[in-house]
C-alpha cells in the first residue's frame, strides 16, 4: 500500500489532511512506517497555528506530565529520580559494520535499529502521538534544517514549540525538496508520577545515515527533546561533511565604545559558566547552547539553533543573576523541571531566599534530611534542575540578531573550561591555528552533574563537544583546521578560566569578572587595546584592566589580584601539553600534522620562557 493511502487509514480525517498538504514523499514514508509500528491510541499532527500549540500545552497537564504553578504561564514537569541527566552510556551512534570511534559510544547499525524497533513496537498502544515541526537555525536562510518530530510526550513537543521555530509552513513550501531530520521518541510506560517507568531499557540512538535519532524510555530534556542534542549529532556530521561548523556554543554580542558591537560564540562544557557568560545583563543576548557558523562571502557567519533556553536553575539569585530572576519571576511561558514545589510556587538550591522545609520534588514528597535508596541526602532540588523559556522574554535578547536569515558576522570564538590550576583568567591566540588547536581542540574540565556519573574528574572534552561527538576527532578537527580557507578574515580565537585557585584551593576570580574579560576581547578583535605576548598567547595589560573593571564593574583591580591571576604556570601547562599530545597521538589517531606542530611550537616557547624567568612567571616580567 502507498504510505499516504496507508495514512489516510490510520489518521482522522483532520489528521490526514495536515499531512496531505506537505508534499514530501520521503515525510510520507517516515510517518507510515513508524506510526504503524507505534500504534498509538491516537494522533495528533500540530501544524504552526496557535491552537494547535495550545493543544499541546494543555495535553502536558491534561495527561499529569506538567502541573500548573500559582504564576500564569508557569508549570512544573518532573522526570524519573534516576532520569535526570543525559545517559552517555546508552547514547551511542550507529556504525556500519560495527565501526569503533575514538572517544565516541557506538553500536552496530543494524543491531541497534533492530533493538530500537523491538523496544518501539507498540510502544504507543495507550498514548496519544503528536507529530510536530520544526526548524533549525533562522527560517528560509542557509542555516535552516527542518525536522519532525514524533513523540507521546506532550511535556517534550511542549518544550519545542517554546524551543525551536515553528516549521510546518516550511516543510510545506519546501515541499519534496526539503532535506529533513527525524526524531522517533517514546517516553515508554510511565509510573504513577508520570515519569518514565521503564529506565533500564533507557535507548538514544543516532543514526546518521537516515539522519535520525531514536530515544526511549526516558524523559530528561537532553535525551528527548530531537532538535537539541540528539540533532546535535546530526548537524556535527553534516558540518564536517560541508565544511562548516555546528558548536556547542553560546551566541552573543558585546557591546564596544561608541555604539559598536561585537558578536561572539563561546564553548564551555556544561555547569561551566556559558549561559551565565550569554547573559551578562548590558550585553546582548542571542542564544546560549548551540550554534551554527558558516562561511558567507569570505566572512564567518554564526546563528543560533535554537530560540529559547534549557538553563540551569541552581544557583540562580536575584543578585548575580538578575535577568534571569526577572525572567523567572514573569508570567511569561515557563516550564520548570526537577524544582521543589510548595503551595504552587518554585524553589531551587542556592537560590538566595529561604526555601521550605518540604513540598514536592523530583523525589516526589520532599522533606529536609530525606535520604533516596543509596542513602545520600536528596537536596531540595536536583543540581540539574531547569527552566524552558523562550529567548524572546529577556530584556537583554538581540532579537535582530536571533531572527535575522544572514546571522551575525562572527568577530569572536571562546573556549572555556573548568580548569583550577592551569589557564588563565583570559587570553588570545596568536591565529587561528593556534587557537583551535591549544583552546579549542586541548580544552578540559572537570566533569559536573549534567551526565550522570562522577564529578570534579579533569577530563579531556575538545571544543567542549566530545559528549556530542559522531565523528571521528581526527575529522572533526581538521574540518577546523580547514575552517580559516573559506574566509577572508578568521575570527580571532580567545580562552576563558572562571575557576582558576591558588595554592590553597581559593578562587582568584569573582563570578562577575567574566564581564571584564568580554569587554577585554571585545577590543582586541578591534586591535583597540595592546597586550602582552606570552608563550602562550596574549594577555591583558594591568592598566586596562584596571579601566575595564572600574568602568564595568565599578571596581578597584588591584596589581597583586592581577599578578596571581595572570602568572604563566609554566610546570602546569607543559603537564598539559603532554596529556594532549598523548591522547591525540595514542587515542585518537591520524591527525593533521598541523596540531603536533602547533603544540610542539608552544611547548618550545615555554621552555624557552623557563630557561629565562623561572617556573611562575609574573605578567610583569614580560611586559
Ligand atoms: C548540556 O548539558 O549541555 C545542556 C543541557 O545544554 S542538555 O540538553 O541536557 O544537553
Ligand atoms: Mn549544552
Amino acid at each position: 500500500m502507498e504510505p499516504l493511502e496507508k495514512l489516510a487509514r490510520i489518521l482522522d480525517e483532520e489528521q490526514f489532511k495536515k499531512v496531505e498538504a506537505i508534499k514530501n514523499s520521503e515525510l510520507h514514508r517516515f510517518l507510515a512506517e513508524w506510526i504503524e509500528h507505534l500504534k498509538p491510541r491516537k494522533v495528533f499532527v500540530c501544524t504552526d497555528s496557535e491552537e494547535d500549540e495550545q493543544y499541546v500545552r494543555w495535553k502536558a497537564l491534561y495527561y499529569g506530565e506538567e502541573k500548573m504553578l500559582e504564576t500564569p504561564n508557569h508549570t512544573v514537569h518532573y522526570d524519573n529520580y534516576y532520569d535526570q541527566a543525559r545517559d552517555k552510556a546508552n547514547t551511542a551512534i550507529l556504525t556500519l559494520n560495527g565501526e569503533k570511534l575514538p572517544f565516541i559510544n557506538t553500536k552496530d547499525r543494524e543491531e541497534g535499529l533492530k533493538e530500537i524497533k523491538e523496544l518501539m513496537n507498540g510502544i504507543m498502544k495507550d498514548k496519544e502521538l503528536f507529530v510536530c515541526f520544526f526548524v533549525l537555525g533562522p527560517k528560509n536562510s542557509v542555516f535552516t534544517i527542518p525536522a519532525v518530530q514524533l513523540t507521546d510526550s506532550a511535556y517534550v513537543a511542549h518544550s519545542e514549540f517554546i524551543l525551536y521555530r515553528k516549521g510546518y509552513e516550511e516543510f510545506r513550501r519546501l515541499g519534496e525538496e526539503t532535506r529533513f531530520f527525524k526524531f522517533v521518541h517514546s517516553e515508554g510506560e510511565l509510573d504513577e508520577r508520570k515519569t518514565s517507568r521503564n529506565l533500564d531499557k533507557r535507548r538514544v540512538y543516532i543514526d546518521l545515515i537516515d539522519e535520525t535519532v531514536y530515544s526511549v524510555n526516558t524523559q530528561y530534556g537532553g535525551n528527548t527533546i530531537g532538535l537539541k542534542k540528539p540533532a546535535f549529532r546530526l548537524t556535527i556530521n553534516r558540518a564536517v561533511k560541508e565544511g562548516w561548523l555546528s558548536e556547542h556554543m553560546f551566541l552573543m554580542g558585546v557591546n564596544g565604545p561608541n555604539g559598536r558591537v561585537t558578536y561572539f560564540t563561546g564553548a564551555f562544557p556544561s555547569m561551566c559558566g556559558k549561559t551565565s557568560t550569554a547573559m551578562v545583563p548590558w550585553e546582548r543576548l542571542v542564544g546560549d547552547d548551540l550554534s551554527f557558523i558558516i562561511p558567507v562571502n569570505g566572512k564567518a557567519r554564526a546563528a543560533n539553533v535554537e530560540k529559547g533556553v534549557f538553563g540551569i536553575i541552581q544557583g540562580v539569585n536575584p543578585k548575580d543573576d538578575p535577568v534571569i530572576w526577572k525572567v523567572l519571576h514573569s508570567p511569561v511561558e515557563i516550564i520548570f523541571s526537577n524544582v521543589l514545589v510548595k503551595d504552587g510556587k518554585p524553589y531551587w538550591n542556592e537560590m538566595g531566599v529561604e526555601i521550605p522545609e518540604e513540598g514536592e520534588n523530583h523525589s516526589g514528597r520532599w522533606w529536609r534530611g530525606k535520604k533516596d535508596a543509596e542513602g545520600n541526602e536528596i537536596p531540595p532540588s536536583h543540581k540539574n534542575a531547569r527552566f524552558t523559556v523562550s529567548l524572546e522574554h529577556f530584556p537583554n535578547v538581540d532579537l535582530e540578531a536571533l531572527e535575522n536569515p544572514c546571522g551575525v558576522e562572527l568577530g569572536g570564538i571562546i573556549f572555556g573550561g573548568r580548569d583550577a590550576d592551569t589557564w588563565p583568567p583570559v587570553r588570545e591566540a596568536f591565529d587561528w591555528d593556534h587557537g583551535v588547536v591549544t583552546l579549542g581542540a586541548a580544552l578540559e574540565s572537570e566533569t559536573t552533574a549534567a551526565t550522570l556519573g562522577k564529578e570534579g574528574v579533569r577530563a579531556f572534552n575538545p571544543m567542549a563537544i566530545l559528549d556530542f561527538m559522531s565523528v571521528h576527532l581526527k575529522d572533526y578537527i581538521g574540518n577546523y583546521l580547514r575552517f580559516k580557507e573559506h574566509l577572508r578574515r578568521a575570527p580571532k580565537i580567545f580562552g576563558v578560566n572562571y575557576f582558576l585557585r591558588d595554592e590553597n584551593g581559593n578562587w582568584l576570580n569573582h563570578k562577575l569578572d567574566k564581564a571584564v574579560w568580554l569587554k577585554w576581547m571585545e577590543l582586541r578583535v578591534h586591535g583597540d587595546v595592546d597586550a602582552i605576548e606570552t608563550p602562550i598567547g596574549y594577555i591583558p595589560k594591568y592598566e586596562d584592566l584596571a579601566r575595564l573593571f572600574r568602568e564595568v564593574l565599578n571596581k578597584e583591580y588591584n596589581k597583586e589580584a592581577y599578578e596571581k591571576q595572570f602568572t604563566i604556570r609554566v610546570p602546569e601547562l607543559l603537564a598539559k601539553i603532554e596529556r594532549i599530545e598523548k591522547i591525540y597521538r595514542e587515542k585518537v589517531g591520524e591527525v593533521p600534522e598541523e596540531l603536533f606542530k602547533v603544540l610542539e611550537e608552544e611547548r618550545k616557547r615555554l621552555l624557552e620562557a623557563r630557561g629565562k624567568y623561572g617556573d611562575y612567571i609574573s605578567p610583569f616580567a614580560l611586559e
